[in-house]
């Protein structure tokens, strides 16, 4: 049950911060500056889409940095015509999740041995970059890189540069949340793109440098997941009515997200509303 109330609660997130246009195009969320972290991994419909399924992550932005040309358009940057790299700004709350551990994401899902781009996609403007806005996310940074080169998960040599913050630049609107607004182009560029089987190929190969890297990262290790809890709280997914795990749960105690470990519900409060699903008041 406490699947499908995370699928609600997934929904009712995305509720509260989609965005309206003038947000999108101007950078106006009012946050504190410390809640926002800037990455490039490649082509950003995907960057944005892993970082979204990230839990204590609000809202990513596609868009463009670390170049010459102000107000840069898709076409100039994609084609490497002015040293920007495709970037996101995730921002994020920082009592459920903390820069390392999405610096630690970050690296989970990107191919960070590749210096001229991001597999299909090539040149400066595709390649990975963590950019610091101030001096404790590159200490943060440097460190989360140098663990990864001494964990030795990657036979390369680890790439992706660290690189002080300058102006960023949000992407055109119709690359924001390009992979809910455009699902079916979205998963065939992805698929076809090798970015989810080489991902697979490190992260679930059954090797030892690798379960013990991912021992020590941030509680944001989705390799533990049943497929079910996997597609439930990375994939909003439900899980069936009345077959599933709590529907029949009398036990008392706390219900709590599978993957951050936040509590949602007490017992105290459940009813049996008749759906198949646990409710609570
Ligand atoms: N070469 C890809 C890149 C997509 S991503 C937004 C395309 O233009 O379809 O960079």
């Amino acid at each position: 049950m406490k699947l499908i109330l995370l699928s609600l609660i997934l929904v009712l997130l995305v509720g509260c911060t989609t965005m309206n246009e003038s947000n999108v195009n101007n950078s106006t969320i009012e946050m504190e500056s410390d809640t926002l972290a800037t990455f490039a991994g490649g082509c950003f419909w995907c960057v944005e889409a892993d970082f979204e399924k990230m839990p204590g992550v609000e809202e990513v932005i596609s868009g463009y940095t670390g170049g010459e040309v102000a107000n840069p358009k898709y076409k100039q940057v994609s084609a490497g015509k002015t040293g920007h790299r495709e970037a996101v700004q995730v921002y994020y709350n920082k009592e459920r999740v903390s820069y390392r551990d999405l610096v630690q994401y970050f690296f989970r899902h990107i191919d960070p041995t590749d210096e001229g781009g991001s597999f299909g996609d090539r040149g400066k403007q595709y390649s990975s970059a963590i950019f610091y806005a101030n001096e404790e996310e590159n200490k943060t940074a440097q460190e989360e890189k140098r663990r990864l080169i001494e964990a030795k998960v990657f036979d390369k040599e680890i790439a992706t540069n660290i690189l002080p913050l300058r102006e960023f630049y949000d992407a055109e609107k119709y690359h924001q949340d390009y992979s809910e607004i455009n699902p079916l182009r979205y998963k065939y560029y992805r698929n076809g793109s090798g970015r989810d089987k080489f991902l697979e190929s490190i992260w679930e190969k059954d090797d030892t440098k690798v379960k013990e890297y991912l021992k020590t990262v941030g509680g944001f290790n989705l390799s533990g997941l049943t497929p079910l809890q996997y597609k439930v709280t990375q994939e909003e997914g439900t899980d069936p009515a009345f077959d599933n795990e709590y529907n029949d749960e009398e036990r008392e105690g706390i219900y709590v997200d599978i993957v951050s470990g936040e509590p949602l519900f007490s017992s105290r409060d459940k009813f049996d509303s008749g759906t198949g699903w646990p409710s609570f008041t």
